[in-house]
């Protein structure tokens, strides 16, 4: 059997070399409430074709690892209770045991890098969670990066984790963190989070050249691409980050750890903002996907 099983429209634009985007299931089965989950996806399939490019989703379906989904799959897959949340490490534990589940960032880029899909867009990567010292909760995605060469577009990384040592330990896996029109590394809901990007790139080409760069020197590992949520619908720090303290207090205190982390502070502070985390993740999400198709076409552009 071969992995991943793809899309033939998705066949049909790699071998054609035109622009594919790679986009996460998880944020669709975890991240985000219904019904916007599925309008949401839907929503960010169609950019990505506005801007001329092939959109990919990618989850496991019945046991087999999906590159491109049907609008029908994508609707089961928002609408299913109790969808898997997959990573690296469970990836093929799920594909040997017909199951369903939905990518992380982590299996998104390893379904991409091997359908050979180069750009990926997302909304917000995982990181290091604050209370590392005595958790050790480090997202695998920030591994991934290190070892999977795919550009992943996101609004940087969530104020619920410990921005500084989680852009230490990219420094330290050696992944490029090229921040987007502007010098600091955005916070995700957030355009600020006080700590400068190591890098920073305006243009989709010049992101692309550095892409092909590190593949000619044969350097391990993808790009992360920080561009930060539009102005309009940002929540500014100030006003976002006591609430990310409470909500992360609450889960502590009921016992929530691992993989359940991300999830439940993302619907707890959808509550403690009466959705205004919601609107600030489609409008992110949805100018990654832009920025993401743009990145893809200049890389096709040059082959
Ligand atoms: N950011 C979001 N929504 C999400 C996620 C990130 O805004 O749903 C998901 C991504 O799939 C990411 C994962 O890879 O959370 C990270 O989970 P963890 O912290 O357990 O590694
Ligand atoms: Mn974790």
């Amino acid at each position: 059997m071969r992995h991943p099983d793809i899309a033939p429209e998705v066949v049909a634009a790699l071998d054609a070399r035109r622009p594919v985007v790679a986009l996460e299931s998880t944020i669709v089965t975890h991240g985000l409430p219904r019904p916007r989950n599925l309008s949401l996806a839907r929503e960010v399939e169609a950019t990505v074709r506005a801007e001329g490019a092939v959109p990919a989703t990618v989850a496991v379906l019945d046991g087999r690892l999906r590159v491109g989904l049907s609008d029908a799959e994508l609707a089961r897959l928002a609408r299913t209770d109790g969808v898997a949340k997959l990573s690296r490490a469970d990836l093929a534990a799920c594909m040997a045991t017909g199951g369903t589940g939905a990518t992380t960032v982590a299996a998104t880029m390893i379904a991409a890098a091997r359908a050979g899909i180069a750009v990926f867009a997302t909304g917000g990567i995982g990181g290091v969670h604050r209370g590392w010292e005595s958790s050790l909760d480090i997202s695998a995605d920030l591994q991934e990066l290190a070892q999977t060469p795919v550009t992943v577009v996101a609004a940087g990384a969530k104020a619920i984790l410990d921005l500084p040592t989680t852009l230490e330990v990219l420094e330290t896996l050696g992944v490029p963190v090229i921040a987007v029109g502007q010098d600091e590394f955005p916070a995700f809901w957030s355009r600020r989070s006080g700590l400068s990007a190591p890098l920073r790139m305006d243009d989709p080409a010049a992101i692309a050249r550095a892409h092909r760069t590190r593949a000619a020197l044969g350097l391990a590992g993808g790009q992360l691409v920080a561009n930060p949520v539009p102005d309009e619908a940002e929540i500014p720090a100030e006003e976002i980050a006591p609430l990310i303290a409470r909500a992360a207090a609450e889960i502590a205190a009921r016992g929530v750890t691992g993989k359940a982390v991300t999830p439940a502070l993302l619907a707890r502070l959808l509550e403690l903002t009466d959705g205004r985390t919601l609107e600030a993740n489609a409008a992110l999400v949805l100018n990654n996907a832009r920025l993401g198709a743009r990145i893809a076409r200049e890389l096709t552009g040059m082959a």
